[in-house]
Formats: C-alpha cells, structure tokens, sequence
C-alpha cells in the first residue's frame, strides 16, 4: 500500500478514486457504523468539512482504496470548533500550524491484520509523516474514547482539551497530538511500518521534507 497525499492542487489526478472515496465513506459511516446524520440522498457521505482546503491521505493499491484519514486546517471550520466545541474546555484550537484528523478507516478486509504493518498504523504514520512534512506541530482530534490507549501505544503523546462527553451514545474526547520525530519514529517501529510511505504526485518537489531535517516555518 502506498499513501497518497490528495488536496487542492492535485485532485484533479484523483477524480474517479474520490469520487469512489465518498462512496466509500457512506459505506463504512452511515451503513456500518451507523451515523444516520450524515446520510444524503446521493450515497455520497461528504460534509461541511470536505473542502478545497482538506487533505485527503489515501491508502491505495493500484486503484483500490485500502485505508483513508482526512487533514481539515484548524484555521478553517473543523469538528472541534463547529459540531462539539463542548469538548474543548479552553476553546477550539486555531492555529496555521495544528491541523485536525478525523475520518479513519480501513476497508473491512484489511482490519486486524497480523503479518507486516497494519494498514491503521500506516495510514497514521502516514499523517505524522505528512505533518512533519508541512512543518505542522500538532494535530487535534475529536475521537471516540476507545482510541486513547491504541493513541499511547503506538507512541502518540495524546492530551485532552477536556473531558469526555456522550456523544450518539458513546464516550468522545477532544485531544491534541505532538507532530514531532519521534511521534512518527515511535509508530513506525511499534508497529513494523517501514518508514516513508508518501506519494506526492502531482505536488510541488519544494513541501517534502526529509525526516530528520530542521522543520521549515509555515
Ligand atoms: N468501537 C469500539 N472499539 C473499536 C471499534 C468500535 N467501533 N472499532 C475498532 N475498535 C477497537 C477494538 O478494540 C478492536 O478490537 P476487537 O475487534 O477485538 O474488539 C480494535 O479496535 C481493532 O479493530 P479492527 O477493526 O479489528 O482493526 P484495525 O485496527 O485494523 O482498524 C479501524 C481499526 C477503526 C480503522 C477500523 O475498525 C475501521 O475502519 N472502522 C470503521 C471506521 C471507524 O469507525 N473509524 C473510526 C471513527 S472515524
Ligand atoms: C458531521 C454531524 O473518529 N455529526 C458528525 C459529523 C463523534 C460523532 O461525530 C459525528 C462526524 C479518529 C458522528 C459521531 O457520532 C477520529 C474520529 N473522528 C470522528 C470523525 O467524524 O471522523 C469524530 C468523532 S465521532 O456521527 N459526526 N461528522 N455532522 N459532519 C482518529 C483520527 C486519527 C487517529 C486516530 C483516530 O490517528
């Protein structure tokens, strides 16, 4: 599986594999996991925070989508500050430099793999690398509460904004991650992910960064 990094100036690359991502995304979302809010007549589960702005990092084979994660600009409208500020006890973060993750999933498939790197460690890896790569310094997330010990064993250094809140029925937390080395160092060898796993296409040679370098400024 590779990782590739989709958003405003190379989608036009991608437009028949995002447009089976949203399919997809009704798929996992509204039918298996059941979040009837986002059902929409087109069987396309798109919100308020697909934008221009949003990255998309898609774990692909060949054409196939395997595992995705989305990267919404905190500066812009996100999950935290829009749908559950409550969650945030000093406010939403609003920062050129802390952008915020949600939508993971991998394809039923693919869940709980046991031979090589799993591909829920290497999509997030994947975000860490693409952090790093852009010089971000955090990463906020709005996530069920379940994840908080998979988030410390892969090594992430998850602290809360607040305190969790029932939200459709399960416990939900607001957390912000360091985006730093050794976030990225600790999943890739907690969790056998072999290291790089980016494609740019399409996007200018002068945003990658090769991990160990000084981090530009934003
Ligand atoms: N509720 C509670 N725990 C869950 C869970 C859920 N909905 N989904 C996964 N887990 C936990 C469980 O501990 C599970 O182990 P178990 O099956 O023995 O209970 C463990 O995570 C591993 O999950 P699994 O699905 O086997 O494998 P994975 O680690 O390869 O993938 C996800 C994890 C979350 C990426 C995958 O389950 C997925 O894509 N789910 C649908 C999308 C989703 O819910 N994303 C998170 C919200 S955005
Ligand atoms: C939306 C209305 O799981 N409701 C929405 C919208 C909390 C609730 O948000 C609702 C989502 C994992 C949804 C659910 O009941 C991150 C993760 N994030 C969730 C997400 O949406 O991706 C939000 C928390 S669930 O019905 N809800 N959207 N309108 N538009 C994560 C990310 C990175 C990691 C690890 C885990 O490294």
């Amino acid at each position: 599986m590779e990782v590739h990094v989709i958003r405003r100036d190379n989608r036009h690359l991608y437009a028949d594999i995002l447009e089976d991502y949203f399919r997809l995304r009704h798929q996992i979302y509204v039918v298996e996991r059941k979040w009837t809010d986002l059902d929409r007549s087109d069987k396309r589960e798109i919100d308020r925070f697909d934008t221009d702005d949003t990255v998309y990092l898609l774990g692909l084979e060949g054409r196939r989508i395997v595992a995705g994660m989305r990267l919404v600009p905190t500066i812009a409208p996100t999950l935290l500050s829009e749908l559950f500020p409550q969650l945030a006890l000093n406010g939403p973060v609003r920062r050129p430099d802390v952008y915020e993750l949600s939508r993971i999933f991998v394809v039923p498939n693919r869940r709980g793999e046991h031979a090589g790197p799993r591909a829920e460690a290497v999509i997030q890896a994947a975000a860490m690398e693409y952090g790093l790569s852009i010089g971000l310094s955090a990463f906020t997330i709005v996530l069920e509460s379940w994840w908080l010990p998979r988030l410390l064993d892969q090594g992430w250094q998850a602290r809360p904004l607040g305190l969790p809140v029932d939200i459709n029925s399960m416990s939900t937390v607001a957390v912000i991650v360091d985006v730093n080395d050794q976030a990225w160092t600790e999943i890739c060898s907690r969790r056998s992910v072999p290291g790089s796993m980016l494609v740019w296409q399409g996007l200018a040679a002068i945003e990658r960064r090769v991990i160990g370098d000084p981090v530009p400024a934003i």
